[in-house]
């Protein structure tokens, strides 16, 4: 009992020491614990606490805690939540700009991406997040997305004739799937292993890390690596709560994010790397010979329906142009 006393006060005051949290903000990402998009807002976390002597918190709900991407979206931008870490695609319908930057093979390569989103343009889409109350604040990586499922191995896009695909909740990634061929089904990221492990769907599409991490693998075992998708993500913060600092706690805050994004890329590359080698020992099929040229061809009308206007086609020939 003395023990746990001494030990009680010792602990109260190394936190006054420290100083105690003034503010908390309150991130939400859908990935568990140890992802790297988990751990880049952690770091963030860490970084934005030193900087300010414990007095702004971040507090982590990692496995979609506090809900699904799409509805935490909604609630950042409302204020309820201070922090999300989403994927551009659960911005489709909030921030109509995401749509452009979710086409298909719009980025020849994950460099491609970054040297659009860390340049003007990174900088030109971040600032109109904040006309829908939220603030971008760093672009982490998600790789690329291939389709995987549990029927058979897919190696060419006839194989997808009438297939049925999760999809995440946009109407770019429907007009994808009907383009391919297939059937779209949205619907959000938690409803995807038992919807496979039930058949109300033959696969979904997603990155490795994601693919393992999810469970995914064990019920859709064939992932052929078309990469049809390059979508960047991003942690961004409620305007509301952003609002509230103070500009110097702003930019630790945005700092903070900005070397978070460092992190969050190299354990990235790690985990791409640690989750293929994971699903292929535990039986996935990896499909690697694919020719992409026919499933790039098809996305015509997807472009046609989406860059329509003089705005958008510059932005997407600039994106285009970027080396
Ligand atoms: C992951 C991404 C999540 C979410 C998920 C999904 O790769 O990191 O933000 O978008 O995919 O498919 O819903």
């Amino acid at each position: 009992m003395k023990f746990l006393m001494t030990t009680i006060a010792g602990l109260m005051c190394s936190a006054s020491l420290a100083g105690a949290c003034e503010i908390t903000l309150r991130s939400s990402d859908t990935h568990p614990d140890g992802y790297p998009t988990v751990e880049g807002v952690k770091a963030m976390a860490t970084e934005v606490k030193e900087k300010t002597d414990g007095r702004i918190c971040i507090e982590v709900f990692p496995s979609s805690q506090l809900g699904e991407e799409k509805d935490t979206i909604e609630q950042t931008q409302f204020g309820v939540i201070d922090m999300v870490r989403a994927s551009f695609g659960s911005f489709n319908d909030i921030v109509p700009v995401t749509q452009l930057m979710s086409l298909p093979y719009l980025f020849r390569s994950v460099d491609h991406m970054h040297a659009v989103m860390d340049g003007p343009i990174g900088e030109e889409i971040g600032a109109g997040f904040e006309e829908n109350d939220l603030i971008a604040l760093a672009y982490y990586d998600g790789g690329s997305r291939s389709f995987y499922n549990s029927q058979k191995p897919i190696t060419s896009i006839e194989d997808l004739a009438g297939m049925k695909f999760r999809v995440m909740q946009n109407d770019v990634f429907v007009d994808m799937m009907s383009a391919l061929g297939a059937n779209a089904t949205p619907m959000p990221y938690g409803e995807v292993y038992s919807s496979i492990q039930t058949g109300v769907i033959d696969g979904a599409e997603n990155n490795f890390p994601s693919y393992d991490s999810s469970g995914h693998a064990e019920v859709a075992k064939y992932f052929t690596l078309d990469e049809h998708l390059m979508v960047p993500e991003l942690v961004a913060m409620s305007k509301a709560s952003w609002d509230k600092l103070t500009p110097e706690d702003q930019q630790i805050i945005r700092e903070a994010a900005r070397n978070s994004a460092q992190v969050q890329r190299e354990l990235w590359a790690e985990q791409e790397k640690a989750s293929q080698e994971k699903v292929e020992a535990a039986g996935a099929e990896i499909i690697t010979e694919i020719d992409k040229t026919p499933f790039i061809e098809a996305m015509a009308p997807v472009y046609e329906k989406y860059v329509t206007t003089p705005d958008a086609q510059d932005l997407v020939k600039r994106i285009q142009d970027t080396q």
